[in-house]
């Protein structure tokens, strides 16, 4: 990740997000006869629509996402890596999706998910995982006074990152992202040596081998 140091990150304006949002909304508009009403929406009404929702329209998607501490100095995420195991593992019970791809960076975290169908609601997924870790955190951090208001643990970033995955070219291309990230981020020298990240599982399943290293398309790869 390199940029995503902010406490919140601009709405992305890829235009395949919004070509989904369109269908969507086109979609939501049949009424109950069965007769498809299509409906020419302006961009800018949907740029609108997307930042009000701030979750995708995309049933049943998948989704790259980076999620951040908010102290990037602490490493909060890989000394409990243990609780967010539990954590996801709890929430996933709760709403179900599933994880393709994930690494646990001590600060921050990279994964991609696809939700079951007709399910597109990841903000909820993301902020019942925040909360649940963070309740097992001890108190002590610093907090804004915003925050403090609020009653607000200070341990997220309040934002997250995502992307839509297009095909299955993009997908490919974020799990090597995925799996080559600590060694990006210059914790290991090789990908195999990173504990944290489901690299493991694949190749556990076949998939990579073990001496996996990410090809040139990918170490030149730089999304947040
Ligand atoms: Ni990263």
């Amino acid at each position: 990740m390199s940029s995503v140091g902010r406490e919140s990150l601009p709405l992305k304006p890829f235009s395949i997000q919004i070509e989904i949002a369109e269908i969507a909304l086109v979609r939501k508009r049949i009424p109950p006869s069965g007769q498809i009403m299509y409906r020419k929406t302006k961009l800018q009404k949907l740029h609108l629509l997307y930042a009000k929702l701030n979750t995708c329209l995309v049933p049943g998607g998948t989704f790259f996402f980076t999620v951040a501490l908010l102290e990037r100095k602490r490493s909060l995420l890989t000394e409990h890596v243990d609780d967010l195991r539990l954590v996801f593992s709890a929430a996933r019970k709760h709403r179900p999706f599933i994880i393709d791809a994930i690494v646990i960076l001590p600060d921050h975290l990279h994964c991609i998910w696809t939700l079951p169908p007709g399910y597109s609601d990841f903000s909820t997924r993301w902020h019942d995982i925040k909360f649940r870790f963070a309740a097992k955190i001890p108190h002590g951090e610093r907090r804004s006074i915003r925050r403090q208001n609020k009653g607000e643990r200070g341990i997220w970033q309040r934002r997250f990152w995502e992307h839509v995955i297009r095909d299955g070219q993009d997908l490919s291309r974020h799990i090597d992202y995925i799996h080559y990230n600590p060694v990006k981020h210059g914790h290991v020298d090789r990908v195999t040596d990173w504990p944290y990240s489901s690299f493991h599982r694949y190749v556990r399943l076949g998939v990579l081998p073990q001496n996996w290293a990410a090809g040139e398309e990918v170490r030149q790869m730089d999304v947040e």
